[in-house]
């Protein structure tokens, strides 16, 4: 083997080595962008929603014992109320004056609606008619 030749085989397995460690940096660089990609997307999906205002607030009644916790809710305009059916017996969301309405929740199901005129909501379960709640959508004063 002349010197030359060795120095060669020198680049030759330097250039591969280099080759195969970049490998493990670009599948991360890869799976960093696909994380970003997703949370992008799954952001944009939010804002499209139809009925879901995306950045604005939030609040959850919880349905369990027959029972919607707290019966009674006061948010701002603009937020986006989420029942949970926490029990295994299944519930309705219905709004007295017909603005909503949710298909039957099983347990674990989640409905939510947006408030964005002020004013009292009442509500009730269709299957349970005295299970009954009310969102008060009122502006901050
Ligand atoms: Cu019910």
């Amino acid at each position: 083997m002349t010197v030359r030749d060795s120095m060669h085989f020198a680049a030759n397995s330097g250039a591969s080595l280099v080759v195969y460690s970049c490998k493990p940096q670009s599948v991360l660089r890869a799976l960093r962008l696909t994380v970003l990609f997703t949370a992008l997307a799954s952001t944009a999906c939010l804002a499209e929603g139809p009925n879901n205002a995306g950045a604005g607030p939030v609040a959850t009644v919880s349905m369990d014992h027959s029972t919607f916790t707290p019966s009674e809710i006061t948010v701002a305009p603009g937020t986006t109320v989420t029942w949970v059916n926490n029990e295994p017996m299944p519930h309705t969301v219905v709004d007295l004056n017909k603005g909503f309405r949710s298909k039957t929740l099983v347990k674990d199901a989640t409905f939510s609606f947006t408030f964005t005129t002020a004013g009292d909501f009442s509500y009730l379960c269709s299957i349970h008619p005295n299970m009954k709640g009310k969102v008060i959508v009122k502006p901050a004063s």
